[in-house]
C-alpha cells in the first residue's frame, strides 16, 4: 500500500459510518437539532432548578445539572400570542403586527387576523437549511389555513391551532367545539376535561416519534404544550390525591421533558442535540413566579422573565447558570447561526445571536443594550443594564431590587432621561418599520358551534361578542 492509498482508506472508513455513506450527509450530521419545549403560562418559580418547593420537578432538575439556567431570559410579550409571534419571527409583536388579536388581546377562534404567510419564521428557515420541522401542541398564530403551522414551515402540526380554553365552556363567548389537528385536518374534538388532560402525553408521543422518524437528518421540535393553560387538568397518575391540578400539570410536563431527553439519549442523538425549556409568558392563576413581581399580562418581571434551562450534553457546560439578558426573539438567529443557515436580510429581527451566552463563551456578555417590555398589547417599559423604566415613570434597579419594589427614579435623573429616549426610539422605530398582520377575509372557525346548523355555525367567535345565545 503506497502513501496516496492510506488517508483515502481512512476516509473511506469514515463516511462508512455515516447513515447514506455521502460526505453531503456527514455535512449533514454535523448540523445540530433544536428542540424548544414552550410550556403555557408557567412562571418563574414553578420548577425546582428554580426555586419551586411545591413541584416536583426532577426531570428538570437533571436537564438543569446537565446544561445551563438562564436567568435572564425574556418573552417579548406576557400574554400568548404575540409571545409566540415573536419567537417564530425574532421580532417584537409590533413589528409583525401581532401585538394583539383583531379585537382581543389574542386570538379567537376563526379569527380574521393571523402570523402573516409573508413573514420568513424560523422554521421556514430551517427547513430551507434541510431541517425536518415539526410543530407538536399549541400554536395559537392564526387558525385560517394560510396562518396554520404546516403554511409557516412546519413539515407536519399535530395539536390545538389556539387556546385551550377556547371551547363551550367558556361562557363569555360563543365558542365551537376545541378541534385536534393533524396538519391542516380536524383529527378530533377536546370534549371534555379528560380529553384535556390526555393532550400533554398526546403531544409528547407525537414529538417522540417525530424525533425517532427523522433522526438520521437535522430537525427542529417545536413542543409547544397546552399544559399548563388553565382549564387545568392532568393525566390521572399525575392528578394524585392532595396535588392541585397546577401542581399536576407541572409534574406531568416534567414528566415530558424526561422523555424528550430520554428519548434523544437512547437514539444517540444527546451530544447533537440543543434543547432549550421555557415558558410563553408569567404565571396564571394560583401558579408562581418565585421572587418576581407580577404575572401573566404584567410589565413586571413576573410576565416576561421565564424559567429557562438549556441543554446540549458535551456542548454547553453542565451545571451552570447564566443571568445575562436574553430572549425568545434571539432563538431564531442563533440557531440559524448554529446551523449555517441565512437569516432574511430584507427585514429587521430583533433577535441576536446569543450562541456564546448559551454555550457558556468565558465572558460573553447580553448583545442587547436594551429589552422591551409589553402589557394590554402596549409598549409598558425598557430594561437596559440592571435599570427598567416604566412609561409611567417608575424606575427600578433590577439587580439591588428584582421584585420591583422600590420606585428609583427621583435619585436617577440621567437614567430616566437616557432610558426615556429608547422608550420614544422604540415608538419611531415600530411606526417607520413594521410589517402588516396577515388578513384571511371571509374566516371562520374550523368547526361549527354546537347545535349551530349551516354556514351561521362558523363565525368567526369575536364576530358573536355581545350577540344573544
Ligand atoms: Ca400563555
Amino acid at each position: 500500500m503506497n502513501r496516496v492509498m492510506m488517508p483515502m482508506m481512512a476516509l473511506a472508513v469514515l463516511f462508512c459510518g455515516v447513515t447514506t455513506g455521502a460526505p453531503e450527509a456527514l455535512a449533514q450530521k454535523t448540523k445540530p437539532n433544536f428542540v424548544v419545549i414552550f410550556i403555557d403560562d408557567m412562571g418563574y418559580g414553578d420548577i425546582e432548578p428554580f426555586g419551586s418547593q411545591q413541584n416536583q420537578t426532577p426531570n428538570l432538575t437533571r436537564m438543569a445539572a446537565e446544561g445551563r439556567k438562564l436567568t435572564s431570559f425574556y418573552v417579548a410579550s406576557p400574554v400568548c400570542t404575540p409571545s409566540r409571534a415573536s419567537l417564530m419571527t425574532g421580532s417584537y409583536p409590533q413589528r409583525v403586527g401581532l401585538e394583539k388579536g383583531s379585537g382581543h388581546i389574542v386570538l379567537f377562534p376563526g379569527d380574521p387576523h393571523g402570523l402573516h404567510p409573508d413573514e420568513i419564521t424560523i422554521a421556514e428557515t430551517l427547513k430551507k437549511a434541510g431541517y425536518a420541522t415539526g410543530c407538536f401542541g399549541k400554536w395559537h398564530l392564526g387558525d385560517q389555513p394560510q396562518f396554520l403551522p404546516t403554511s409557516q414551515g412546519f413539515d407536519t402540526f399535530f395539536g390545538i391551532p389556539y387556546s385551550n380554553d377556547m371551547w363551550p365552556p367558556l361562557r363569555s363567548f360563543q365558542c365551537p367545539d376545541l378541534p385536534l389537528m393533524r396538519d391542516t385536518k380536524v383529527a378530533g374534538l377536546v370534549k371534555d376535561m379528560d380529553d384535556q388532560a390526555d393532550l400533554c402525553r398526546q403531544v409528547t408521543e407525537e414529538a417522540i416519534q417525530f424525533i425517532r422518524n427523522n433522526k438520521n437528518q437535522p430537525f427542529f421540535v417545536y413542543l409547544p404544550h397546552v399544559f399548563v393553560h388553565w382549564p387545568r387538568k392532568a393525566s390521572p397518575r399525575f392528578m394524585a390525591e392532595g396535588k392541585t391540578a397546577e401542581q399536576a400539570q407541572v409534574e406531568e410536563v416534567d414528566w415530558s421533558v424526561g422523555e424528550v431527553l430520554k428519548t434523544l439519549r437512547e437514539e444517540g442523538l444527546a451530544s447533537n442535540t440543543l434543547v432549550v425549556f421555557t415558558s410563553d409568558n408569567g404565571p396564571a392563576g394560583s401558579l408562581s413566579a418565585g421572587p418576581l413581581r407580577g404575572k401573566k399580562g404584567s410589565a413586571f418581571e413576573g410576565g416576561h422573565r421565564e424559567p429557562t434551562v438549556v441543554w446540549w450534553p458535551g456542548t454547553i457546560p453542565v451545571g451552570t447558570s447564566c443571568d445575562e439578558l436574553a430572549t425568545a426573539m434571539d432563538l431564531y438567529p442563533t440557531f440559524a447561526g448554529l446551523a449555517g443557515a441565512a437569516m432574511p436580510d430584507d427585514r429587521t429581527i430583533d433577535g441576536k445571536d446569543i450562541a456564546p451566552l448559551l454555550l457558556g463563551a468565558v465572558g460573553a456578555k447580553t448583545p442587547h443594550d436594551r429589552f422591551f417590555y409589553q402589557q394590554g398589547g402596549k409598549l409598558a417599559a425598557v430594561r437596559s443594564g440592571d435599570w427598567k423604566l416604566f412609561l409611567n415613570g417608575e424606575l427600578y434597579n433590577l439587580k439591588a431590587d428584582l421584585g420591583e419594589k422600590n420606585n428609583v427614579a427621583g435619585a436617577n435623573p440621567e437614567v430616566v432621561k437616557r432610558l426615556q429616549i429608547m422608550l420614544k426610539d422604540f415608538v419611531a422605530d415600530i411606526k417607520a418599520n413594521s410589517r402588516p398582520v396577515g388578513i384571511a377575509p371571509n374566516s371562520r372557525t374550523l368547526v361549527p358551534r354546537p347545535g349551530i346548523e349551516g354556514e351561521e355555525g362558523y363565525l368567526p367567535t369575536l364576530s358573536l361578542q355581545g350577540k344573544k345565545k
